[in-house]
């Protein structure tokens, strides 16, 4: 691939999105890989994802401008649901993703990791929508999952100024979990992953989408759609083994995922 490193460690995998000329801005060609990575991913090996960008400056400052701007109606239409296709899997892919955001996240920077399950960032990380600045509304689900994360009324401010925050604030309104040395990043982000790639990963990917699922409905049918991804854990091998582990007072001889 042209934009795109792939690189796994056991049973966690880094997708790297590397355009550092351009500060890993996403053309066409980088959504079109994305899509093909994902396809790719070995879901019976591999338990969590890490999604970065290349280089110490940015993790991805954003669609390409360039590419956007000759853009007619109808190819607008189309780029935005090229990334909106891209986007909407890594948000509801089987397996946990965690965004390590090294740098500049702007624009559909911040939203690529928005769609990610967990954001950790290093201490010179920038968020922003900045659209209304280039004459455009966020078109990769910003408007949506920023007021999701930090609400209305912090969405409504960053995107209506277009104003970058910094890693500290990101943290403060809740948009990154962690934030951490740069030199500590991706060493934060693989320790995690590793432990989310010990635990059974059934429930782990149960968790997730009874999590994504119930946000979208109201607190009766979410408590339902639990009561499904947790029923449908029971009767594998990883519940019985986790379960007689316990009570046998020993390790988990390992998770299988079956
Ligand atoms: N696109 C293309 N190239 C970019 C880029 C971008 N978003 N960001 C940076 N680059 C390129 C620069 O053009 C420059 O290239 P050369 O001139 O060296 O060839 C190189 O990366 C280095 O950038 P700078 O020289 O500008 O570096 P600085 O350190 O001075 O500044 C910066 C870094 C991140 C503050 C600055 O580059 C910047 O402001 N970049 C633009 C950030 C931005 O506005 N991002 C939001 C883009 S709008 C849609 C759905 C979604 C979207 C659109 C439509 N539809 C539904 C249709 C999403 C829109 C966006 O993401």
């Amino acid at each position: 691939m042209e934009y795109i490193l792939y690189e796994t460690k056991g049973a966690v995998a880094t997708i790297t999105i590397s355009r550092e000329k351009a500060l890993n801005a996403l053309n066409s060609t980088v959504l079109t890989e994305l899509g093909q990575v994902l396809d790719n991913v070995d879901q019976n090996e591999i338990r969590c994802l890490i999604l970065t960008g290349a280089g110490e400056k940015s993790f991805v400052a954003g669609a390409d401008i360039g590419e956007m701007s000759s853009l007619t109606k109808i190819e607008g239409e189309a780029f935005g649901k090229k990334g909106n296709d891209v986007f909407r899997r890594l948000e509801t892919f089987p397996i946990p993703i965690i965004a390590a955001i090294n740098g500049f996240a702007l624009g559909g920077g911040c939203e690529i990791a928005m769609s990610c399950d967990i954001r950790l960032c290093s201490d010179n990380a920038i968020f922003g929508q900045p659209e209304v600045g280039l004459g455009i509304t966020p078109g990769f689900g910003g408007t949506q999952r920023l007021a999701r994360l930090v609400g209305a009324g912090m969405a409504k401010q960053m995107i209506y100024t277009g104003r970058n925050i910094k890693a500290d604030e990101a943290f403060r309104i809740g948009l990154v979990n962690a934030v951490y040395p740069a030199a500590e990043l991706m060493e934060a982000a693989e320790k995690m992953a590793a432990g989310i790639a010990k635990n059974a990963p059934i429930a782990v990917r149960n968790a997730k989408k009874a999590i994504n699922d119930g946000l979208d409905v109201d607190m009766d049918t979410a408590l339902v759609v639990e009561e499904k991804m947790f029923g449908a854990c029971f009767e594998t091998h990883d519940q019985v083994e986790g379960m007689t582990a316990f009570m046998e007072k020993r390790k988990v001889e390992a998770f299988l995922n079956k």
